[in-house]
């Protein structure tokens, strides 16, 4: 087995997504061969495994590829199952994982974070279930990258990934399939796409969908404008780049600008959503509306019974702690579980597993189900769209009669990106210093229910993830949640988000900035966000 000496570094420990740095990183004499190495001698076995490849085409993604193959060939595995360009989206990557039954796969992805020679680059395993590493595993993973000392890697020239078909490596036989034609098939088999092709044919206003420049738009062009039968051009920024044309491939208010523009105008789309890089998040807008990721998920829970998968009524359902409580209230109604978990999709895959939860979600506009273990955008999009097909009523009416059975859970994110990482800590610390005093405090008016320092023990396997985030709870409903960002690349990022409760009709029609002004100003007092990170506002509020 050709062998490379190797020195560790010490700052491969994946954050809430998988590793995460600068291409310039990456690009390291054996910085991403060691990680790739740990992640391999992670694995039960790793003679004779099978894994899926792939990733958002972003730049370095095809560096990174014949570089995992020819270290799959030296380490002995049997099979990779690679996509054609190299091209996955995240959630077809955990449909291929689950329907072809590898032991993984290994995911190339810095998801939201931009890409290009000087941007970021990621990368990330899951396990056979589909979903993204485990706590236990990520840690192993990294214990391994601290103490390697060699990697095994073939000495070969780059393969051709431009066509389907099958090759060998040696003994590796690799598999390169269409990154599209399984997803279209699981996407088929939930929702009616018949009935929503007839409904969009029958409108006499278009859709408009935004894959950013990503991993979606070869996904999107086939549903929307051959499946679905919608008009080319549907699909805005269809070709995957290396550098998602210089932007952001983040879709929010403030990323997706064009498209939010778009569906404002007075003759705008009467629906329009985005995906970000890997295709694993949703934005969702109507016309002159913008669906909170939160009051989203809380909307489909409520009306999964309308979507053919989901005909016979959801386990249980599950939000990431900072999400807002909406999906909290329907399932209170309808009976069933709520499960609130640490951010990042691992924390549900147990649940899922274990049939605990149908669909779950997070308010950084991710949502997703038991079809697979990731967050999945254009599934969310689907559900929407079958959803409207089936209702027959605009987006925003659709929210509107949500707001007034289950009152309204305003919602809005302000991050603080790229301050000084000290600067976070101490602010994190200054926070915590105050929690024990807070319950039964009133503050600007506003009475603290509970305070404290988020730890969560999963219900499944008993494991227990401490300093999750700080939540500040009020008696009215509303709350106050801080954290630092996991995926970020440069200093610390701090989120902020804030929820304000109401059942008062009259503020249906306000805008959530307004409704959560009074907690934007308490949050930034309770935390000396000037002080402490020497920003007067936030640098993205969504
Ligand atoms: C962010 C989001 C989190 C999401 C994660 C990965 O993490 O807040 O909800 O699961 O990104 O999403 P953080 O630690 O930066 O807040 V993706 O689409 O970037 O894989
Ligand atoms: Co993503």
């Amino acid at each position: 087995m050709p062998t490379i000496k190797t020195t560790p570094f010490t700052d491969q420990r994946p954050g809430t997504s998988g590793l995460r740095k600068p291409v310039q990183t990456f690009a390291q004499p054996h910085y991403l061969e060691n990680f790739v190495q740990s992640i391999l001698d992670a694995l039960p076995q790793r003679e004779g495994a099978r894994l899926v490849l792939g990733g958002d085409g972003r730049y370095y993604n095809d560096v990174a590829i014949q570089t995992i193959l020819k270290m799959a060939e030296a380490n002995g595995l049997a099979e990779v199952l690679v996509t054609r360009d190299g091209i996955l989206s995240t959630p077809a990557a955990s449909h291929l994982i689950r329907k072809y039954q590898t032991d993984g796969g290994v995911i190339l992805s810095a998801s939201h974070n931009p890409g290009g020679p000087d941007k970021d680059f990621g990368i990330k395993f899951n396990t056979p279930n589909g979903g993204p590493a485990p706590e236990k595993i990520t840690e192993r993973i990294y214990e391994i990258s601290r103490t390697i000392e060699q990697y095994h890697i073939a000495e070969r020239e780059d393969i051709d990934l431009s066509q389907t078909g099958e090759t060998h490596l040696g003994n590796l036989r690799v598999r390169i399939l269409d990154p599209v034609g399984d997803y279209l098939e699981l996407m088929e088999s939930l929702f009616d796409l018949d009935r929503i092709a007839a409904y969009l044919a029958r409108q006499n206003r278009p859709i408009a969908f935004d894959a950013m420049h990503a991993v979606t738009g070869p996904y999107a062009r086939a549903l929307f404008e051959e499946r679905l039968g919608c008009p080319a051009g549907t699909v805005m920024n269809g070709d995957p780049l290396p550098n998602f044309g210089g932007g952001h491939p983040d879709p929010n208010l403030s990323h997706a600008r064009a498209l939010v523009d778009k569906l404002f105008a007075d003759d705008g789309p009467f629906f329009g959503a985005a995906s970000d890089g890997d295709g694993d998040r949703n934005m969702i807008l109507g016309h002159k509306i913008f669906v909170s990721p939160s009051d989203s998920l809380a909307i489909l829970a409520a009306n999964a019974k309308l979507i053919p998968a989901y005909r016979d009524g959801l386990k249980g359902v599950a939000r990431s702690m900072p999400t807002s409580a909406a999906v909290d209230r329907v399932a209170r109604q309808l009976g069933i579980d709520c499960y609130e978990t640490p951010t990042g999709w691992k924390f549900f895959g147990n649940l899922l597993d274990a049939d605990r939860i149908t669909l779950c979600g997070e308010e950084s506009f991710g949502a997703g189900s038991n079809h697979v273990r990731e967050k999945d955008g254009l599934w969310a999009v689907l559900f929407w769209l079958n959803l409207l097909a089936v209702r027959e009523q605009s987006v925003a009416d659709i929210v509107h009669q949500h707001w007034q059975t289950f009152g309204r859970n305003a919602y809005v994110r302000h991050d603080y990106e790229e301050v000084d990482s000290d600067g976070a800590h101490s602010l994190v610390e200054h926070l915590r210093e105050q929690l024990p005093g807070l319950a039964g405090q009133t503050l600007n008016g506003l009475t603290v229910d509970y305070a404290d320092d988020f730890a969560y023990t999963d219900p499944v396997d008993g494991g227990v993830s401490e300093h999750q985030g700080i939540r500040i709870g009020f008696d009215n409903g509303s709350r106050i949640v801080y954290r630092l960002s996991g995926t970020g690349t440069r200093g610390a990022t701090l989120r902020v988000y804030l929820e304000a409760y109401t059942d008062n009709a009259e503020d249906y029609a306000r805008p959530a900035t307004e409704l959560v002004a009074p907690l934007s100003a308490l949050a930034v007092e309770l935390a000396r966000i000037a002080h402490f990170t020497g920003r007067q506002a936030p640098s993205v509020i969504t």
